[in-house]
């Protein structure tokens, strides 16, 4: 479908509530509704990205560096690319294809992209919504060029909340992480849960494979399963940060909170002819919050 300003947008819709669908620009993922029509990833409304540019929100894919800690522009280039619609894909597992709705793009490097980054590459992402209305992102790096590379990735997913005061996050207690806002110094998660009263910005290394994310007035959680992905990056900017973001209202940061499925810490490295798969999938279920919240 095209949008207003006839950009090219992909909606998949599944066969169980009308109201449930997911909305592509590109590779990035710029909307996921529920059954109920309601909105669950965040989309900045002073979002300024001109396609192919990433919008502020949705879930963009980071590769092949996520963060700003080498070559590359700070989260590198695959998310500001056009890709195409990879009407041959190769065969994935029958739970992420039968009875979903399901897209399957293709992102390989421009001359320009090669001159920056001179590594040939196919990157493959599959995007499914579920009969159930849960969206599962896979994503395939297949190295194509006669010599190794190495890369980093993360689904960058703005998760919608109500407040992120109000917001946990839990899954990760007792993980080590490197803290971006001090020099990535590594420290232990010491709380039984995280939660949201300044900027974060942590790369929690070797997670387990299942994060979850507590909106305490929507009674709702978001639950992160991971494969292929052993890090979780949280972030929220907060106030000050956010005031310097021009595609970021300054109090939108109180309706978003980031929590990627990463591989960070230790970049994958493929041989010629390898390939590395990182599946994502993000379920929403209602949280009975006990009375102590
Ligand atoms: O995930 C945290 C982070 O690396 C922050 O440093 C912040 O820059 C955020 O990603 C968004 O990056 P972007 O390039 O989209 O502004």
């Amino acid at each position: 479908v095209k949008d207003l300003n006839g950009i090219e947008q992909i909606v998949l819709r599944n066969s169980q509530g009308a109201s449930a669908k997911v909305s592509l620009l590109g590779g990035q993922v710029i909307s996921w509704r529920n059954d109920r029509g309601e909105e669950l990833l965040f989309a900045s409304h002073k979002a300024n990205g001109k396609a192919p540019k990433a919008i502020r929100g949705g879930i963009p894919i980071c590769f092949p560096q996520f963060g700003s800690c080498g070559s590359l522009e700070q989260h590198s280039f695959a998310r500001n690319k056009v890709w195409s619609v990879d009407d041959n894909p190769p065969s994935l597992p029958a739970n992420d294809s039968s009875g979903k709705s399901f897209v399957d793009l293709l992102l390989k490097p421009s001359e320009e992209d090669l001159k920056c980054w001179p590594h040939s590459f196919e990157l493959r992402l599959r995007v499914c919504l579920g009969a159930d209305g849960n969206l599962t992102l896979i994503s395939r790096v297949r190295n194509i060029n006669a010599k190794p590379f190495s890369f980093s990735f993360a689904y960058h997913s703005y998760l919608s909340v109500s407040d992120i005061s109000e917001v946990r996050v839990e899954g990760l207690e007792t993980m080590d992480y490197l803290d971006n806002l001090c020099q990535k110094e590594q420290f232990t998660e010491q709380g039984d849960a995280i939660t949201f009263e300044a900027e974060i910005e942590r790369v929690y290394i070797g997670s387990p494979s299942c994060v979850a994310v507590l909106d305490h007035e929507r009674k709702r959680t978001f639950v992160l399963r991971k494969e292929g992905l052993p890090d979780v990056v949280v972030w929220n900017p907060w106030e000050k940060k956010s005031k310097s973001m021009a595609d970021l209202g300054d109090d939108e940061y109180r309706q978003m909170v980031c929590v990627d499925g990463a591989v960070v810490e230790k970049p994958v490295t493929l041989k010629p002819g390898e390939e590395w798969k990182g599946r994502l999938e993000i379920i929403v279920v209602p949280s009975s919050f006990s009375s102590e919240g």
